[in-house]
């Protein structure tokens, strides 16, 4: 029987990837956990949280103990751009953060599932058509801290046995919890902005082409790789996934064919553009479709016409 803790579960993924768990394994084994409790979310009312800041181990190590957890999906982490503000405390977060999961998973016998990201990625890596294995020097502290995250991994893999796996994840788009602080981000916040003001200005530039995903590829392919035969593995912690490549001219195309009055026009972010420009254009999945699998149900156009029909509901 699994146990699990999500930690980071308030935040853009974790929020879902706790209903979605609760679903597949029982309310009752899937600890919710954050840094701070948001009263009148959904995870407060339904089911167990925990108040728990991944820099603090010993607070890690007492609710894994507590809740015998045997599987840990650790989705705390800071964004990108947010990122660039404040080094340190990403830092802090993402790299003593993984490191404490890792230990209490050693400790515990516990298996781990951690995103990495298509942020791994450098201005030295190819751009189109990204491989699995190829040149990883990026230039942001939160892809530094993704890169070290995937070979922390593999070390804990190897030296001491911990079962880690995890995925590089593009953009997620979704309509549940905002995303705090990515430079991706405006792929979310454009479907609000179509709705309620039928005008968005976008912080990235025309061309600016990048992988993403829809959440409920996100939510599947995670489970998907947790559930995996092992023997079958030989990317453990850093497969490339996406589920569609585009820039902001054409997420901007596809919403006009549904809402023709839609404008948008831009306002380009220097550190964000940078930040995206460093990254690839669109990334080759395919380890991740031979070894496990993957296959993704959502192209711009499918997830153009969810997002937008859930969203005129929930903004009427
Ligand atoms: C970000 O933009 O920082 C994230 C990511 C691609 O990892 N969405």
């Amino acid at each position: 029987m699994k146990k699990i803790l999500v930690t980071g579960a308030l935040g853009q993924i974790g929020t879902e990837m706790v209903l979605y768990l609760r679903d597949l394994y029982g309310k009752d084994n899937v600890i919710a956990s954050g840094r701070r409790r948001k009263e009148g979310n959904i995870l407060m009312e339904d089911g167990i949280f925990e108040l728990v800041n991944v820099t603090d181990s010993q607070g890690l190590h007492e609710v894994v103990k507590k809740h015998k957890i045997n599987t840990i999906y650790h989705l705390a982490a800071v964004l990108s751009a947010v990122g660039e503000s404040d080094p340190q405390r990403l830092w802090d977060v993402n790299m003593n953060g993984l490191y404490y999961t890792l230990e209490v998973a050693r400790e515990f016998g516990c298996d781990v599932f951690i995103p990495s990201s298509i942020a791994a990625f450098g201005p030295e890596t190819p751009k189109n058509n990204t491989p699995q294995d190829t040149i990883q020097r990026p230039t942001s502290i939160y892809g530094v801290s993704k890169v070290a995250g995937e070979l922390l991994c593999d070390y804990y893999s190897a030296k001491f046995g911990v079962d880690t796996r995890g995925l590089r994840y593009p953009g997620i788009i979704s309509h549940t919890t905002m995303p705090g602080g990515g430079t991706t981000d405006y792929a979310v916040h454009i479907y609000f902005e179509a709705i309620k003001n039928k005008k968005y200005t976008c912080f990235l530039a025309e061309g600016t082409s990048m992988d993403m995903m829809y959440m409920p590829d996100a939510l599947e392919s995670a489970v998907q790789l947790m559930e995996a035969d092992p023997q079958k593995l030989k990317h453990r912690n850093a497969f490339n996934v996406t589920g569609m490549s585009f820039g902001p001219e054409d997420i901007y195309a596809e919403i006009k064919k549904h809402i023709p009055d839609f404008e948008m026009d831009y306002d380009v972010d220097p550190i964000r553009q940078a930040i995206a420009d460093s990254w690839p254009n669109s990334l080759n999945d395919s380890a991740a479709r031979e070894e496990w699998g993957w296959n993704p149900k959502y192209d711009l156009a499918l997830m153009t016409e969810d997002m937008l029909k859930v969203l005129r509901e929930k903004l009427k």
